[in-house]
């Protein structure tokens, strides 16, 4: 049971809007300033997570705005976060059941709705990811035309911790970096922080955190071209190295091996701290994850976003619907219910997963089942 204060629970007695209340009446904000649409992601205890309430916010203000105002501007509340992910919790806490494979489709289905949107948007849409910008953060964010991080910026992907996989448009963002880095980030969850972000190609412009209010008010006041006020105001980054420079040609060769085994038995044999280190962090998720999520980027090469996020829709119903693997429900048990960290896999081991069942998650769902963008 969820405890609230006294006088939320009278509010919510006299209101009778307990739905209200469960829906979070403010967990988005919007506002227009100066022909600017300005969303606020604005749930900070929960590190602004997106959830389905907000989405279905977000959804309509995006299409309102794209004809009505001169750019998008999105941000997060608060210091600590622009968007740390996706709200799994509420999908999967019912086990792996017809009601978790509705509830989660219905949310997927809009929250990669509302990525496409804008990969597909027609006026300038600019992230402010200055904090932790993870999972469903990155969807928000990363398909627009400007990111703008910060030295408090920290991005991953970290799905294969909870047994799911790359999702939100990551396979078609992931798939198109320099040096397999994308696979690197997407089977490891490796955090990228302040400048890695940009030199990475995730973010597009940098400036210090404390710059970033008056960064925003130019972007609003000042009329012209977005780009020209962003190239005016952001740090120059090229005398700035990438920290991954000195391991991107071993990278390269380790993540393009497509097969999951055969890319375990080349770092097996690279003594490297490095290598070694990357080892430990992929023996440690899930493995079922792991095989999809590295067909899934390989797939994504040669696909557009939309198509990207109908496969994505597929790989997300067969982990919820948990026929061939309940990790799922587990990683998020282990993670972020019990936190107890210790996630016992099912299947175990890479060897048990055979190709076969691999491509079965891929396989489109029933025609009425399969992502329709809204
Ligand atoms: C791996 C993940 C997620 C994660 C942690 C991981 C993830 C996700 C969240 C998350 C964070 C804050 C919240 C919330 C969920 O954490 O996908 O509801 O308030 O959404 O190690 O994949």
């Amino acid at each position: 049971m969820i405890l609230l204060p006294t006088r939320i629970k009278l509010w919510s007695k006299l209101t009778n809007c307990k739905r209200c209340f469960s829906t979070g009446m403010d967990d988005v904000l919007f506002e227009e300033k100066n022909n600017v649409g300005i969303i606020t992601l604005n749930r900070q205890k929960a590190l602004n997570a997106l959830n389905e309430s907000m989405v279905k916010k977000i959804i309509p203000k995006l299409k309102e705005y794209e004809s009505k105002v001169r750019m998008v501007i999105v941000q997060g509340a608060g210091e600590k976060s622009f968007c740390a992910g996706g709200d799994v919790k509420f999908i999967t806490e019912n086990g792996p059941t017809a009601v978790s494979l509705d509830r989660g489709s219905k949310f997927f289905k809009q929250e990669y709705s509302m990525n496409s949107m804008i990969g597909n948007y027609k006026i300038p849409y600019i992230s402010l990811i200055d904090g932790i910008t993870m999972g469903g953060g990155v969807g928000i964010s990363v398909h627009g035309k400007y990111r703008i991080a910060t030295e408090k910026t920290l991005f991953a992907m970290p799905e294969t911790a909870i047994g799911l996989f790359c999702d939100v448009g990551a396979s078609h963002v992931l798939s198109r970096m320099e040096k397999h880095l994308g696979v690197m980030l997407g089977l490891t969850g490796y955090r990228l922080k302040g400048t890695d972000v940009v030199k990475s190609g995730i973010a597009t412009h940098y400036v210090n955190s404390s710059k970033i209010e008056s960064l925003k008010m130019k972007l609003i006041e000042d009329m012209r071209n977005p780009e020209i006020i962003l190239n005016e105001n952001t740090e120059d980054l090229s005398d700035i190295k990438f920290s991954l420079d000195p391991y991107l040609e071993k990278i390269d060769f380790i993540f393009s091996i497509e097969n999951v085994e055969k890319m375990f038995e080349t770092l097996e044999k690279d003594n490297s701290d490095w290598a070694q280190k990357i080892l430990q962090i992929l023996k440690e998720v899930s493995p079922m994850s792991l095989k999809i999520t590295r067909k899934e980027i390989s797939n994504g090469k040669n696909f557009n976003l939309n198509e990207c996020l109908i496969m994505e829709h597929r790989l997300a119903y067969r982990c919820m619907e948990a026929k061939y693997s309940t990790d799922f429900y587990e990683g998020v048990r282990a993670l972020l219910i019990d936190k107890d960290k210790s996630p016992k896999w099912s299947p175990a081991s890479l060897k048990e997963i055979k190709d076969e069942i691999v491509s079965k998650y891929f396989e489109p769902l029933p025609k009425d089942l399969d992502l329709k963008f809204v």
